[in-house]
C-alpha cells in the first residue's frame, strides 16, 4: 500500500492530484506546518532524512522528491500519464518535469522570501536598509526572471491544451504547485491561459477529490 507523508500547504497537494488520477488504494499520514515557522515537523525526518515533503512509501520503497515520486508513481501505476520513450511528448515530459522544480520553483522561492524580508519585523533603523537589499534582488533578478519564465509558460499554453500535446501528463501535475501558487499570489489577468489552464485542471473530479482527502490548501 502506497503512503503519502503529507504536510498542510505543500508541493503534496499535487502527489495526492495524482494519486486520485490514478485510482490507486493509498493512505495518508498528516503532518502540520510549525505555525510560526511554517517548517515541517521533526518526525518528517523519521520517513526521509531531508524532512520534507512529500515523501511516499510503498512497502520497502521510500520515494522523495515530487519529480521521482510522480516519476514513480505514473512508471509503476499509471501509464496513461506517461508518453512514450523516444516520442516528442516524452522529451516534452521530460523537459517539463525538470523544468518546475529546476527552473521555475527557485525564482518563485527567491521571491517568497525577499517580499518576507520587507516586511518581517526588525529594528527601524535597519528596515531601509533590509528594504534597500531586498528590492535590489527583486527588481534586478528574480522579478524579470519570473516574468521572462510565464511569458513562456504562457505562449506555450497558448498552443496545446496540456503540456505535452492533447492529455494530462505527469508532467502536468509536477508543473501545476508553482501555477497556482503563481495564481493565487497574483491573480491571473495577465496571464489568461495559465490562469484557464489552472482552472481546467483544478475542476477535475480526482483535483476535487484530493482537495478533500487533504486539508488546509492555500492555492486551490
Ligand atoms: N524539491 C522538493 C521540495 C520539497 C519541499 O521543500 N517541500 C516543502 C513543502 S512545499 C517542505 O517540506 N517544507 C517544510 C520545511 O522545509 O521544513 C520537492 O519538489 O519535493
Amino acid at each position: 500500500m502506497i503512503t503519502l507523508h503529507h504536510l498542510n500547504n505543500s508541493r503534496s497537494q499535487r502527489i495526492l492530484w495524482l494519486l486520485e488520477e490514478l485510482k490507486t488504494p493509498y493512505d495518508i499520514t498528516f503532518y502540520e506546518r510549525d505555525k510560526v515557522t511554517i517548517l515541517a515537523p521533526k518526525e518528517l525526518k523519521k520517513i526521509h532524512a531531508l524532512g520534507k515533503s512529500p515523501v511516499i512509501t510503498d512497502g520497502d520503497i521510500t520515494v522523495a522528491e515530487s519529480g521521482a515520486i510522480i516519476e514513480y508513481l505514473v512508471q509503476t501505476y499509471g501509464k496513461d500519464l506517461y508518453p512514450q520513450p523516444g516520442s516528442s511528448e516524452h522529451r516534452s515530459y521530460t523537459y517539463w518535469m525538470h523544468y518546475a522544480e529546476g527552473s521555475l520553483m527557485p525564482q518563485m522561492l527567491i521571491k517568497l522570501i525577499f517580499d518576507k524580508v520587507k516586511n518581517s519585523p526588525m529594528p527601524f533603523f535597519i528596515k531601509p536598509v533590509a528594504r534597500m537589499i531586498a528590492n535590489k534582488v527583486l527588481d534586478s533578478y528574480a522579478s524579470p526572471n519570473i516574468k521572462t519564465n510565464l511569458a513562456y509558460i504562457e505562449e506555450h499554453l497558448s498552443q496545446q491544451s496540456w503540456f505535452c500535446g492533447d492529455t494530462l501528463t505527469g508532467a502536468d501535475i509536477q508543473m501545476s504547485f508553482p501555477l497556482e501558487a503563481m495564481i493565487a499570489r497574483e491573480g491571473g489577468s495577465n496571464y489568461p491561459n495559465i490562469a484557464a489552464y489552472v482552472r481546467k485542471f483544478q475542476a477535475r473530479p480526482a483535483y476535487q477529490k484530493a482537495l478533500e482527502a487533504g486539508g488546509e490548501y492555500d492555492y486551490a
